[in-house]
């Protein structure tokens, strides 16, 4: 017997699909799957699209390019949740700090320096910036198939500062963590400032037709305890409460790579109804902690992915095993990787609906 939750439906007319339904802990003989940056460089069309729009931003901007990245995933695997294209970094943007796209790199923010240069972001300025965005989701969910759900998503308020700080990613976001503990007020200012401009735009999200929210902190787990609970917790915290006083509804997963055996903190604390687990997470120790308190996401080894075979197949029947008779989501514990083979993603959503 699952405690029922009282979650409403979407904010829409449609009925829930698979990934809501788990969500709101009905279980599924066969879990609901997506997967993180399912939409990508591993597919063809991914690419073929991206030269089309011209550079990573301008498909990101661009509605009718962005939308139909979203739908490549879904028509090839019929996946049971689309995540809106776009990107955590656009939101430093929206705030005026200046981003392109280094090729053959990755994305580039201008390093915020000092107080001063956090003071001058402006969080007013940031909501007609991301419109394009929210074109994309209405897009999306006129011509998703109504039994897909549809994902909106954002960096945490954590996650996205320390890219705000180095400019770029780094191996362990030393420059974010020297500066919180160095410069704490200024470090408080930043995250007042995402949370509140992370909130105004999840809700947009909802209200242009997302069915229900993921927030990604890729960089929970650089933190030690204290500041775990200092950056990554309270702000997310912040903000879900935030999105509640703004009157959306939607369930909201939290993704906080890396936390370990801080995840039964960061459920209990920030109030998300589902939580994704990396792959470092041991599921003998997840099951018993979490499963019954929270719908578990995850979480097979992207790499695994890229090297198929009964390997791979062996680690999916035993999350699938790990978590029968619990609601849950299958997905990959970190995002898909570019030389992953497509033919893999196939044999990945055979076995897990079809064993
Ligand atoms: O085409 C390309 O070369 C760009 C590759 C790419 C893609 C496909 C980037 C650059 N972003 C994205 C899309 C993206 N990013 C999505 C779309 C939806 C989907 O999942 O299909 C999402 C949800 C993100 C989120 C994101 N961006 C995160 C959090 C999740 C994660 O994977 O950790 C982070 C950290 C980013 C920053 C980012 N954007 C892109 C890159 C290469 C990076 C990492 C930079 C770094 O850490 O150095």
């Amino acid at each position: 017997d699952v405690k029922q939750t009282s979650l409403p439906s979407s904010q829409g007319a449609r009925p829930d699909g698979r990934l809501l339904k788990a969500i709101k802990r009905d279980i599924q003989a066969v879990p609901p799957i997506w997967l993180m940056r399912q939409a990508g460089r591993y597919l063809p069309e991914y690419r073929a699209t991206r030269e089309q729009a011209g550079g990573f931003l301008d498909l990101c901007y661009s509605p009718e390019l962005a939308a139909e990245v979203t739908f490549q995933p879904i028509r090839r695997y019929g996946f049971d949740a689309a995540i809106l294209f776009a990107d955590i970094l656009l939101i430093p943007q929206a705030l005026g700090q200046k981003l392109w796209f280094e090729p053959g790199e990755g994305p580039r923010l201008e390093p915020l320096e000092d107080g001063k240069a956090i003071a001058a972001l402006n969080v007013t300025a940031s909501e007609d910036f991301l419109s394009p965005i929210y074109e994309t989701v209405d897009r999306l969910r006129t011509g998703l198939p109504a039994e897909t759900d549809l994902i909106g998503f954002a960096g945490a308020p954590w996650t996205v500062a320390t890219y705000m700080i180095a400019g770029r990613g780094t191996p362990d976001q030393a420059p974010a963590r020297l500066f919180a503990y160095q410069h704490r007020q200024d470090f408080t200012a930043l995250m007042d400032v995402l949370v509140e401009a992370t909130a105004q735009y999840m809700k947009r999200q909802v209200d242009a037709g997302a069915d229900l929210l993921q927030i990604f902190d890729t960089w929970a787990g650089v933190l030690p305890e204290a500041e775990f609970a200092e950056w990554s917790i309270a702000p997310t915290k912040a903000l879900v409460e935030r999105l509640r006083a703004l009157g959306v509804t939607v369930p909201i997963i939290g993704f906080p790579k890396g936390a370990g055996p801080l995840l039964p903190r960061y459920v209990a604390e920030t109030g998300v109804d589902a939580v994704g687990l990396d792959p470092a997470v041991p599921l003998s120790w997840a099951v018993p902690t979490l499963a019954d308190d929270i719908v578990c996401q995850g979480n097979l080894d992207p790499l695994l992915l890229v090297a198929g075979g009964d390997r791979m197949l062996k680690a999916i029947d035993g999350i699938l095993d790990a978590f029968d008779g619990k609601p849950f989501v299958f997905n990959l514990g970190h995002g898909i990787v570019p030389q992953t083979p497509p033919e893999h993603v196939a044999q990945l959503v055979e076995r897990v609906r079809n064993r």
